[in-house]
């Protein structure tokens, strides 16, 4: 079905020439990732810094990128292998094939590069330089002033809004991702470790050619689901547990993150089905709505209360909505955030400074932005019982007259449920939703393969 392709972003250029636009007037330089030690002799497997991913898409450490402005040109530095070197790691391009890979007209040597920064900077009196950059360049930028905050604004504005080529390579990222999930709900059995499912996620992903995860899968049976980010993976799942997993691939570099839940055995008990029905209707009411001009903050609130109504019906919560939603006691089933921007990161950019929406008194979020076209974010309510938040003495007692603690309680062995999408806002109407894993009752029933 799917092909490994080593695909790159091919908007790199565009990404460069955008960056350019909003720092015109300055030296920009920005620093790949190095390797990091894990122990003697062993690295972390490498992940590229995801500034650098967005600017040229070079998968490989110790390179650097120049964009020289006013010299009308951006060169690409690679590191320089000495035959020795490739005993040990085989084919290494050499600048020329790299400029046909990466579409760069100027690529160099990293040893050149204080060559030529000496000839740059006298075009220049600021430097826009990353930490890295500076740290390791800074004996050859004399004469320019580091102003390493506006690089990292310009950034954060440029990666919020995705380009074609950005939503491109999360589509496949779901795509593949899809396959994964897909695969763990056919495969998941009681008496299973939650690990298992985790390496039939990974193996998939792998197959299909995503290499690497967005982020290490949360895969949690039972009550563990009710744990944010539960990540011990290792406990036996149960005839009639819920299956949490939040799980996505990566591809170039962008992640796809999704949530599903599920009955092990293939048929949600009545009050899964119930708790469950909740969760969708609060997630595709917030997905139908999130629109340019949307505050996100807004839509934090509109799941609340979606949830505090739904949780009202099943004899959970008591009192007006409002009440429920504004004094907190919803928080204690639902005690994350709606949404994050999603990309490189899988917290992505929140979109730069001068976006940074204050929120009014009544609102209480993290993450406040005016929704806009192009923003790829994460649509995820959840329902959870957990102990550590029912359980508090000082909570019980603020929220005695409208939470049902007995019945709550009586659902610690329940775990939670979220269901998490992935979207991109568009100029109009609803947004494009990149996921497309089973979430219907019936269509997880199915694809849970009894
Ligand atoms: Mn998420």
């Amino acid at each position: 079905m799917f092909v490994f392709d080593p695909k790159i972003n091919k908007d790199c250029a565009a990404h460069r020439k955008a960056l350019r636009k909003i720092l015109p007037d300055g030296l920009t330089l920005v620093s790949g990732g190095v390797e990091v030690a894990r122990n003697n002799d062993v690295n972390y497997v490498f992940r590229q810094t995801s500034d650098f991913l967005y600017l040229a898409g070079v998968p490989e450490p110790n390179y650097f990128l120049m964009l020289d402005p006013k010299g009308g040109r951006d060169t690409l530095f690679i590191p320089r292998v000495d035959a020795h070197h490739r005993v040990w790691l085989g084919h290494v391009p050499d600048v020329t094939e790299t400029r046909r890979t990466y579409g760069i007209g100027d690529v160099r040597y990293t040893d050149e590069l204080p060559a030529v920064l000496k000839k740059a900077r006298s075009r220049y009196r600021a430097v826009y330089a990353d930490g890295g950059a500076l740290r390791r360049l800074r004996p050859h930028l004399k004469g320019l002033k580091p102003r390493p905050g506006l690089l990292d604004d310009a950034l954060q504005v440029l990666r919020a809004v995705k380009t074609q080529g950005e939503i491109e390579l999360m589509r496949r990222a779901n795509d593949i991702s899809r396959e994964g999930h897909v695969a763990v709900m056919k495969t998941a059995r009681p008496g299973m470790r939650e690990y298992e499912l985790q390496a039939e996620f990974e193996r998939t992903c792998t197959r299909l050619g995503l290499r690497h995860q967005g982020y290490p899968p949360i895969v949690a049976a039972g009550k563990n689901g009710a744990v944010l980010h539960y990540h011990h993976n290792n406990q036996v799942i149960k005839k009639g547990d819920l299956l949490l997993i939040d799980a996505g691939g990566e591809c170039g570099g962008y992640s796809a993150d999704i949530t599903r839940t599920f009955p092990v055995g293939g048929r949600f008990s009545r009050r899964q089905r119930d708790i469950y029905a909740v969760v969708l209707e609060a997630q595709k009411q917030c997905i139908d709505r999130a629109r340019p001009g949307v505050l996100s903050g807004d839509l934090h609130y509109h799941s609340m209360r979606v949830l505090a109504d739904g949780l009202k019906d099943l004899g959970f919560l008591k009192g007006p909505t409002d009440d429920l939603v504004y004094g907190g006691a919803v928080r204690l089933f639902y005690p994350h955030g709606l949404t994050h921007m999603l990309g490189l990161d899988v917290h992505d950019s929140l979109g730069g400074r001068k976006r940074q929406v204050p929120c009014p008194p009544h609102i209480r979020v993290r993450f406040n932005a005016r929704l806009e076209a192009g923003f790829a974010i994460t649509m995820e309510p959840g329902v959870y019982f957990n102990p550590a938040l029912f359980n508090d003495s000082a909570l019980r007692k603020k929220y005695r007259g409208q939470i049902d603690f007995k019945k709550a309680e009586s659902f610690y062995d329940f775990g939670g449920v979220r269901i998490e999408d992935d979207i991109v806002v568009r100029p109009s109407g609803p947004p494009l939703n990149l996921t497309s894993v089973p979430k219907e009752i019936d269509d997880v029933e199915a694809a849970c393969g009894y």
